[in-house]
């Protein structure tokens, strides 16, 4: 049996890593080219029922532990879409779909388009830190996100995962609500809200103003939202945030996650990235007498 294995409701992966939301993930061809670099699952950019052009420039910032963004969800909409998951069906491995809407039934009709285009489970974004009516105002709000959860299971028979953002002192007690709501899973956390500020220009850089700030200055954030998610929910949780090292992925295996997506370090280290943490986890599994990645799920709270 492959070791490496894992599991996330009905969704079965070769490998535990897997492509986060909003790094190449708007096309077909790069969801199917981050696929044959060895991730275990892909994720879409976030889409909702129009098209929407983002913010305007400058929407990222650089910085030696990471990037500040506010690219303000920019997408074809859901329409348009579907030639893009078209392409991507191709893909040997499950594809996940980001979704993002203002109310239970936006979320609901995305989510039946979704699965009419192939996808093999949804991501709903309660978390995007920085997009007015959408993301983490209505997710900081256990009784809001409950209510999404329930209409999107009601309207589909997909896996649903919920992302959760870490801007919030409720984060548990929001986990709790989408899962007592029937989600198969939480993925945590989004970005964490930030900004940056020209000294030259005396303003702050982005359009925005505002960002989410990802990348490994947010790792030790995600591992402790994580581990205390663990210990307070019986769903599988998707750690993201800073994962870079196949010894970053065991980090947040340790501290309860299932699977570990993957975002900035695609563009930080290259595409190459699943599968150095592939071959890494492989070697720290066999040395440490781990036969599967559920044996090592959560093993920090013990
Ligand atoms: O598009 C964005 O600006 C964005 C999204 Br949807 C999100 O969920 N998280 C983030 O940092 N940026």
């Amino acid at each position: 049996m492959n070791p490496l294995r894992a599991r996330l409701a009905s969704l079965e992966l070769e490998n535990p890593t897997m492509l986060a939301s909003g790094v190449m993930g708007e096309t077909g061809g790069s969801l199917l080219e981050m696929a044959r670099c060895g991730a275990g699952a892909v994720v879409t950019k976030s889409v909702g029922s129009e098209p929407r052009k983002g913010y305007p420039n400058p929407t990222l910032v650089e910085l030696e532990e990471g990037y500040v963004n506010a690219m303000g969800l920019p997408n074809p909409g859901i329409e348009a879409f579907a030639a893009e998951m078209e392409a991507a069906r191709e893909c040997p491995v499950p594809i996940v779909a980001s979704i993002f809407a203002s109310s239970p039934r936006e979320f609901a009709d995305l989510a039946r388009r979704m699965e009419g285009y192939g996808a093999s489970a949804l991501e709903l974004n309660l978390s995007c830190p920085h997009a007015k009516g959408y993301g983490m105002e209505v997710g900081v709000d256990p009784e809001a996100v409950a209510a999404i959860v329930r209409e999107v299971k009601a309207s589909t028979s997909l896996p649903v995962f919920a992302k959760l953002t870490p801007n919030t002192h409720r984060l548990v007690e929001v986990a709790q609500a989408v899962e007592g709501a029937g989600a198969d899973g939480v993925v945590a956390i989004n970005t964490l809200r930030a900004m940056v500020i020209s000294i030259e220009a005396r303003r702050p850089i982005l359009s925005n103003r505002g960002g989410g700030l990802s990348g490994p200055a947010i790792k030790p954030v995600g591992v402790r939202c994580v581990y205390d998610l663990h210990a307070a929910l019986d769903i599988p949780i998707i750690g993201v945030g800073g994962a870079e090292t196949w010894r970053d992925v065991v980090e947040y295996i340790m501290a309860g996650a299932s699977a570990v997506q993957v975002g900035s370090a695609v563009a930080r280290r290259g595409s190459c990235v699943f599968k150095d943490i592939a071959s890494g986890m492989s070697w720290f599994m066999r040395e440490n007498g781990f036969r599967s990645i559920e044996e090592m799920v959560g093993v920090a709270h013990e």
